[in-house]
């Protein structure tokens, strides 16, 4: 017997739970604990797909783009099997090579040089938000500041003309569902698609984009040749759906967090040079964007149990995020942790291509509000917003107290 040779095989554990049921939605960490101890690798049976929500697994399976997929689609539907809820993205929903060029045109005008030109304007227009704020003393963390801050520069950043941005936050809600099942959650949110689909398309054309902004610069980018008069408004349309409700929710975690955790507030206001890891650690603990799926493409063995080719796994990048097999206190903020390799913003080639964005958008406002405020208390019932994929707040009354 050659024992040692050949590595042991394991069946596949089995999980009956429902990722996408309210009561999961509304409050996954429970959940979470149980998928991550079912294994390295379980099925769903409830929708005939994989799961890995354990950190190593995770990491490795992001890295792997080969052996994971992104080109099936990043939700539940299987674009070979089910025509996609809307055109595919050539950015989320692709695999290099056209993912090798998209990104290349998107990691540009959004670099930290292009981040660092809006610091000044930026930080003003925080600055007036958290005073008025601050004045008032009592406020929803998120209807009044998480809501509100990235309004008023995302879309004049990427060059938006001022009617019909309510469509934003809608559009952006129902994509985020459409990566999950057709439950009652996703109809609901696309019961008026049309009408904001179709505003959203029409913002993505470059007759209506003012110059200089992202918008333009990614025509800027066609015009030298880098993609080409079909991709330039797809590329938009990324930036529409990916950068608003997700720094939205960054930003309304970030005051979560320190309300929640009174004694890191006082260690940021201390050290404010830590703005930059707090805001990992929030992101690590809070996971905006809580799964993805990606399709394998070939027979892959986990820990010893086979995936088939062609599966559909669903990464639980937020019990990842708080994963004790890597995370000591894992449901504790600590802003002063290392926070290295956490993959609240993904990780591999598809690692959060606008991040730069969310940093300096969360940066601004954190550094409007270490500077004005001494506590952060919460003052009423926090209400959640469902949706299939982001994890956020509806409403977070809050109460400050004045530096
Ligand atoms: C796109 C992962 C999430 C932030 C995201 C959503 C949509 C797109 C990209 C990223 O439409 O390209």
């Amino acid at each position: 017997m050659t024992m040692a040779a050949t590595a042991a095989k394991h069946d596949c554990p089995v999980s009956h739970c429902d990722p996408y049921s309210r009561e999961n939605l509304m409050d996954p960490h429970a959940m979470h604990a149980e998928l991550r101890d079912a294994g390295p690798v379980f099925r769903l049976d409830r929708y005939d797909c994989y799961g890995m929500a354990r950190f190593a697994q995770v990491h490795q399976g992001m890295n792997d783009w080969q052996t994971y997929s992104s080109a099936s689609g990043v939700g539940l539907d299987d674009f070979r099997k089910t025509r996609p809820w809307r055109p595919p993205s050539i950015l989320l929903e692709v695999d290099p090579p056209l993912h090798t060029q998209t990104r290349s045109v998107m990691s540009r005008v959004m670099s930290p040089a292009a981040m660092r030109q809006k610091r000044e304007e930026w930080q003003e227009k925080a600055d007036h938000l958290v005073d008025d704020l601050v004045a008032r003393g009592s406020f929803d963390a998120i209807a009044d500041l998480a809501n509100v801050f990235p309004l008023r520069v995302f879309p004049d950043a990427v060059g938006l003309r001022p009617e019909g941005r309510e469509n934003l936050l809608p559009y952006g809600n129902m994509v985020f569902n459409s990566f999950g099942p057709r439950n009652e959650v996703f109809l609901e949110s696309v019961a008026n698609a049309q009408p904001v689909v179709q505003w959203i398309m029409d913002q993505c054309r470059r007759e209506v984009l003012t110059p200089g902004g992202f918008g333009a610069q990614i025509f800027e980018a066609m015009d030298r040749g880098e993609i080409d008069e079909t991709q330039a408004p797809i590329l938009v349309r990324s930036m529409l759906t990916a950068g608003l409700d997700t720094t939205i929710i960054g930003i309304g975690s970030m005051v979560y967090a320190f309300a929640q955790f009174p004694d890191q507030w006082q260690v940021l206001r201390d050290n404010p040079a830590l703005l930059r890891p707090a805001f990992d650690e929030v992101v690590r603990w809070a996971s905006p964007v809580q799964t993805f799926f990606r399709t394998t493409t070939r027979d892959v063995d986990v820990e010893g149990v086979t995936i088939p080719d062609g599966s559909k796994v669903l990464m639980f990048l937020g019990a990842a995020n708080r994963d004790p097999r890597k995370w000591e206190r894992p449901d504790d903020l600590d802003i002063r942790r290392p926070t290295i390799g956490h993959v609240g913003f993904g990780t591999g080639i598809h690692g959060c291509v606008g991040q730069m964005v969310a940093r300096m958008e969360a940066d601004v406002v954190m550094t409007a509000m270490l500077k004005r405020i001494k506590a952060i208390e919460i003052a009423g019932e926090p209400v959640r917003h469902l949706n299939n994929t982001l994890r956020s707040l509806a409403s977070l009354p809050v109460r400050v107290i004045p530096a």
